[in-house]
């Protein structure tokens, strides 16, 4: 049965006409030069032509230029590409050019062509789906190059193969197998990634112990790195501040100590010694308990730049994230980070990026952008999706990202100016060359299907595809990814994207609408619970969030409140701390409001609240509907998971919407609206 494995990489053989249009134009490969990563180029265009142009065969021949041949390579590896003499430089090193052109001998041929073998290797993913998407291959002139340096995946897996916030199963690196046996599946990995542009890979928790660091794991570590090279991936570790004391034996892990600097030094050296292209550290450093800087009285970049130090003599990065709260601190959650590390811009040395998660909270359903961007003008930021649904209901919640994610990038900052959007911010170089980038926080696992469900893999591919390029659009990657997912048909396609474009906003409502936020059951984060109130951090209980009471419900956080919207740009501060400007869906963020506080649908707050709960469960029973629909369109064993899971889905937003209204009926005293659909 089909399982999934093959992701968007199915590369299902065309219909005959189809197939013979194609054979016309890309008929066989000319591939000059023999780097290993143009080899996994060669053999990913030869695997994925023949299987989709059968019955004709698509091979590796020579260099003869014929009708329909398909020269890949750079002008160094390959003499007919640098014959062409193509414009290539603005392409960067990871760009590509995609183009059809004539020999002098007359032989209609098409060339994939960038400076870099990487370039070469994203031009055949790019040409092999336009080929997976049915379009056509006359007369290209694509040309098309990452926008952000830096595209990590980042791993929350521990070494016991535990994934936190994992929905897939157990850890894919099979540590205890490595470094002598590598499981096939890691050239499958990094075949994925490397198809949406994903260059890096950081394999361990940012809650993980230190042991990565010590050397029979960085020899296992090594080999995954030789794996993923060919692909142009790069692999990172989480460095865990304290590791000077726990591998080292020193007494601390004070940035300013000189023997931690040099324990590091060392370390740093040992890793380059194993790994010659590691990419650098990903560090969570006084949050939610992981030791830091802090605790020695010294900055976040007194820590980050002592890092920094030991990696920039060999190229490497430090993303020290600015995902910071503290027990001890009273302020609103919010803006703990922004305090913190906006008045160290311009401190970090130049091969850090701090890496910022979209909202100021945590991955919620809806959050506002973080209010760092913007405002380290002269700090590389990089943004930290969350691609594994902590808070979206697990693997079982139809939740595609590509709309929340496109709704973060294109926020406007208004910092420096209005137009200042947080893909703009991204995208910009603190100065010329300076380091740019995105990490999504990976949702892979062990499971057949790699994401834990079918639905799931959108999600990874739409990350690739945002950290590519932060301007891209929710819709049309869905419309990629089902095409090449389920099938190109559009009696396909159409549904599926619809489904996927909906499918968020249906989890906000019915589990955080109007603007609410942090309302899940604690620990596990799954399921409704927003009358908890007895933990012993008050910023980790749901009423901390919602402060719903007798008069209202929301978090103020204008002027009157904790004043948190004071930390973006004035013209966003003005339109959020307005209660009047607010957009609905950040209404409860940012304000308290009466229960009857008219809303713009004219409904009074608590039925505007319900009118949402019950429109969440709507959509997902909608979404089962189009399901059935496509039955027997796709093939069986996908559908009927896909079925399940939905079922699963209608069950819990009806558990989430009946909860949560009970809760908050039992605080408003208001009686349910006319038309409200009664619990089952
Ligand atoms: O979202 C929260 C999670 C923690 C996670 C933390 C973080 C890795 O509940 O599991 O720890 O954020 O981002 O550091």
């Amino acid at each position: 049965a089909d399982t999934g494995y093959d992701l968007w990489l199915r590369y299902q053989p065309l219909d005959r006409r189809q197939a013979d249009a194609v054979q016309h134009r890309a008929a066989y490969l000319v591939a000059e030069g023999n780097s290993p990563t143009l080899a996994a180029a060669t053999e990913e265009l030869r695997r994925g032509m023949s299987a989709m142009l059968a019955p004709h065969s698509f091979a590796v021949a020579g260099s003869a230029m014929r009708n329909g041949a398909v020269v890949i390579g750079t002008p160094q590896s390959s003499p007919i590409v640098a014959a062409l003499g193509l414009p290539l430089a603005k392409l960067g090193a990871e760009g590509y050019l995609i183009r059809s052109a004539t020999t002098a001998a007359g032989a209609r041929i098409t060339v994939i062509a960038a400076n870099q073998d990487v370039g070469v290797l994203y031009g055949v993913f790019a040409f092999l789906k336009r080929v997976q998407l049915g379009q056509s291959l006359d007369n290209l002139d694509i040309a098309d190059a990452p926008r952000l340096k830096v595209r990590v995946l980042n791993h929350w897996d521990n070494l016991d193969r535990y994934v936190e916030r994992g929905y897939a199963g157990q850890s894919i690196w099979d540590w205890q197998k490595l470094p002598d046996h590598k499981d096939p599946r890691y050239t499958d990995y990094a075949r994925a990634n490397a198809s949406i542009g994903i260059n890096g890979t950081v394999l361990t928790n940012v809650n993980a112990n230190a042991d990565v660091l010590r050397p029979e794991w960085l020899a296992k570590v090594k080999a995954l790195a030789g794996v993923f090279r060919p692909w142009g991936i790069k692999v990172y570790l989480t460095a865990r501040f304290s590791a000077p004391i726990e591998l080292g034996g020193l007494k601390t892990a004070d940035p300013l100590d000189p023997k931690v600097a040099a324990w590091w030094k060392a370390k740093v050296e040992e890793i380059y010694r194993v790994i010659p292209d590691f990419g650098g550290f990903l560090v969570k450093a006084n949050s939610e308990g992981q030791p830091g800087p802090n605790d020695y009285k010294r900055t976040h970049a007194d820590g980050a730049n002592m890092l920094a130090d030991a990696l920039a003599p060999h190229g490497g990065v430090v993303m020290w994230r600015a995902f910071v709260y503290a027990a001890e601190n009273p302020d609103d959650r919010h803006k703990q980070a922004y305090t913190e590390f906006q008045p160290l811009d311009g401190k970090f040395r130049d091969n850090v990026l701090v890496q910022v998660k979209n909202g100021a909270i945590d991955f919620q359903p809806r959050e506002p952008f973080h209010p760092l961007f913007g405002a380290m003008p002269r700090t590389p930021l990089m943004m930290e999706f969350q691609i594994t649904k902590e808070y979206l209901g697990f693997a079982t919640h139809l939740a595609y990202l590509g709309t929340m994610w496109e709704e973060a990038l294109q926020a406007d900052t208004f910092r420096p100016t209005r137009g200042w959007t947080v893909a703009r911010v991204l995208e910009t170089p603190v100065e010329p060359g300076a380091a740019t980038g995105m990490a999504g926080v990976a949702n892979i696992g062990s499971d057949f299907n790699w994401s834990g469900s079918q639905f799931d893999q959108a999600n990874w591919y739409a990350f690739g595809r945002f950290a590519w390029n932060p301007e891209a659009r929710a819709e049309p990657i869905a419309r990629d990814w089902a095409a090449m997912t389920w099938g190109s048909d559009p009696a396909i396609v159409d549904p599926i994207v619809a489904m996927m474009m909906g499918s968020r906003e249906a989890v906000v409502n019915y589990m955080t609408p109007l603007g609410l936020g942090h309302l899940m059951a604690t620990g596990h984060h799954h399921g409704p619970g927003p009358w908890i109130a007895d933990l012993a951090r008050p910023e980790w209980n749901p009423v901390y969030y919602h402060k719903a009471d007798a008069v209202g419900i929301g978090f103020d956080r204008t002027a009157t409140g904790t004043n948190a919207v004071a930390q973006y740009a004035p013209e966003v501060a003005a339109q959020f701390g307005d209660v009047k400007r607010v957009p609905e869906q950040f209404l409860l963020w940012f304000h308290h409001v009466p229960w009857d506080y008219r809303t713009r649908s004219g409904r009074s707050l608590w039925d505007e609240l319900v009118t949402h709960y019950d429109r969440g469960v709507g959509t997902v029973a909608a979404m089962q509907a189009s399901w059935e629909g496509l039955k027997g369109k796709v093939d069986d064993a996908r559908w009927s998971e896909v079925r399940d899971f939905l079922a699963i889905q209608r069950q819990e937003a009806g558990w989430w919407r009946d909860a949560s209204i009970a809760y908050f009926q039992s605080v408003s005293k208001r009686s349910l609206p006319t038309g409200h659909a009664a619990p089952p």
